[in-house]
């Protein structure tokens, strides 16, 4: 008998061809996961992770090859593969947020990608499919595979000295690059909590066996602590509030020009101008919920789940929040518009009532839709006919209205396009944002002026705010930068304005107190003269003179994230960096870390109290 044929039966395991498939494999491991570190801002912790990625699978990869019963390479190829899918998916998830992994309990928001289709088909680009294009090539291999393995079906003689040695110049490897940074940044350890593998097995065990730190959070302490008292307490009392959030308007285009054109010419006019001005308001802590979650926490001061949707997980809950105050004292009903075709996105529908709305006007049985702009009907007829709807409320009322053009990845029709673009700014993603902002800015202003029309202005205080970004520097081609005349900083990424227009009250200030959609509710009571002493909120008011500017960060900006008036604190993969806000000079993190503890802290209470379901409306009769 032929003594290769008997070794290819016998041991295919430890031939000649099944190292060889291994040592590619765990090549193209190591280069694809040094690719993929680097886009989650692993930096300089890149190869070192990359190392570990190695490691784990050649671990996994010798354990098959020990296992003389088959040819490890269906199982090889199959954890490889899977991998792979997992990079790539991770790779999707992280370029939406911000460089943030998904968890498992993301998978909740998969339901919601289907509404937004258009934005996630904008989100790939060439460098996904370097995850997974290989996947290809090693299928098409598998095929052949036979016709090669005659050629290559040696045993390798001395099996278990190859596997030590490969096993050694993979930790040698893995300690080298570690070695070296932790001399330089230190926090390898800390680093490695982003290596794929233990991120997303250590995510299954917290899933599985939920932690409760936070549970020293009692709901009561968080209440009665505002301060309402500030110059401008009481100034829309009795006044209609009419609330308008923006679809992805940042801050930067407020005052901006663009080649000597306005882009957002009707928001600039309110400035100065019987307005309250928040120049130093952020997102960055709403949840997997995105829009939703900026609903959420703008009305509840609450922070929602970090990696799911407040409105899919809190659905059943009703929250003692801005809509049921105002009631409290004296409104006669709250409404809701949104003009997108399915009221059940967001599960917008069924959490309404419990946000003690009304009525919900939307886009599957109310607004009737002729003119359809990105993801449906455009915010000309929106605010048109949200109009004709208030007109019939008794006052004063709350409306509460969410806009839609603007939306990722904000292509518009010509016809509605009103700047002069610049060539090299046509047909970019960037090109196309300011289009959109500077049309939802029109169709602002024509909404003021319907309100004046039909006698509802002088009586409303009319507050406008951004749900979250635009566009974020991997798909802004360089160019907001360009156009700001200052670096576009994740700092102005995360921020959004705020303005409280208060018709003929004769008040203007920009007020520059750091604060979030967490504070929208505690500072709108102080305008309307209502106090809150029931419920939790953990935002506070931005007008009241004592109030120190904070905002604490989750998911797209990870937990332990902190903004102040000087500070912008970051947890990366690599750990806290921070940063001078005016200068963008990195700082020392060391005297900071008290507030990077303390944003964690809060975040783990907040969310134990919500999770434990110690929020609910009854619990503060
Ligand atoms: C759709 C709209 C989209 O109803 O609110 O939400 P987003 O994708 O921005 O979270
Ligand atoms: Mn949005």
């Amino acid at each position: 008998m032929n003594t290769e044929k008997k070794i290819a039966v016998t041991s295919p395991q430890r031939s000649v061809l099944a190292f060889i498939e291994i040592g590619v494999l765990l090549i193209l491991t190591l280069l694809k996961s040094y690719y993929f570190y680097r886009f989650i801002g692993a930096e300089d912790y890149s190869a070192a992770l990359a190392f570990a990625t190695t490691g784990i699978l050649l671990f996994v990869f010798t354990a098959f090859m020990f296992y003389r019963r088959f040819s490890p390479i269906a199982p090889v190829v199959t954890v490889y593969s899977l991998m792979c899918l997992l990079m790539f998916a991770d790779r999707l998830f992280a370029s939406y947020f911000n460089g943030s992994l998904p968890r498992i309990v993301s998978l909740t928001l998969l339901g919601q990608a289907t509404g937004v289709g258009d934005s996630i088909t904008a989100l790939f680009d060439i460098s996904h499919f370097l995850y997974v294009i290989d996947l290809l090539f090693i299928y098409v291999y598998l095929f052949f595979r036979k016709r090669i393995a005659s050629f290559l079906q040696y045993e390798i003689k001395h099996f278990f000295r190859y596997c030590v040695s490969a096993v050694c110049i993979l930790l040698c490897g893995t300690v080298f690059t570690s070695y070296y940074f932790i001399g330089r940044n230190g926090g390898y350890m800390g680093a490695l909590k982003n290596e794929v593998f233990i991120y997303h097995g250590s995510d299954l065990i917290n899933t599985l066996f939920p932690d409760d730190s936070g549970s020293d959070a009692d709901p009561f302490d968080y209440i009665g602590k505002t301060n309402y008292e500030s110059e401008y307490r009481g100034i829309g009392e009795g006044r209609n509030l009419i609330n308008i959030q923006v679809e992805a308007l940042n801050e930067y285009p407020i005052g901006l020009t663009y080649n000597g054109q306005e882009i957002t010419p009707n928001l600039n006019k309110l400035l100065g101008n019987d307005t309250l001005y928040f120049d130093n308001y952020y997102w960055c802590n709403i949840g997997g919920g995105g829009t939703s979650d900026a609903e959420f926490m703008v009305h509840n001061s609450l922070y929602p789940p970090s990696n799911e949707s407040a409105y899919m997980k809190y659905s059943e809950n009703a929250f003692y929040g801005l809509p049921y105050l105002l009631k409290d004292n004296g409104y006669t009903g709250a409404y809701v518009f949104h003009g997108y075709k399915n009221k059940e996105y967001w599960n917008r529908s069924a959490t309404y009532p419990g946000q003690g709305f009304d009525d919900f006007i939307n886009g599957t049985d109310d607004f009737v839709n002729t003119e359809t702009i990105g993801l449906g009907i455009s915010d000309r007829q929106f605010f048109e006919q949200s109009v004709e709807y208030m007109v019939t409320y008794e006052q004063p009322f709350y409306a509460f209205l969410i806009t839609l053009t603007s939306h990722h990845p904000y292509e518009m029709p010509p016809e509605f396009c009103m700047l002069e673009l610049e060539s090299q700014h046509q047909d970019t993603m960037f090109g196309d944002y300011l289009q959109s902002i500077r049309y939802a800015d029109e169709q602002l202003g024509m909404f003021l002026e319907l309100l004046k029309e039909n006698g509802l202005y002088d009586n409303s205080v009319i507050t406008i705010y951004g749900d979250h970004y635009g566009l974020n520097h991997k798909y802004d081609g360089g160019f907001t930068s360009e156009v700001m005349g200052e670096e576009y900083t994740k700092e102005e990424i995360y921020k959004v304005p705020l303005f409280i227009h208060v018709p003929d009250s004769g008040i203007s200030e920009t007020i520059s107190t750091t604060g979030s959609h967490m504070d929208y509710t505690p500072t709108i009571l102080s305008v309307m003269g209502i106090k809150n002493n029931r419920s939790i909120m953990f935002g506070q008011n931005l007008l009241a003179e004592d109030t120190v500017g904070k905002v604490f960060g989750q998911n797209h900006m990870s937990i332990g994230g902190f903004i102040t008036d000087e500070l912008y604190g970051e947890f990366t993969a690599t750990g806290l960096k921070v940063y001078d806000k005016v200068t963008n000079e990195p700082l020392d993190p060391e005297p900071y870390t008290y507030l990077h503890e303390e944003a964690k802290e809060t975040m783990e209470k907040a969310h134990y109290l919500l999770d434990t379901n110690q929020i609910r409306l009854e619990n503060f009769e």
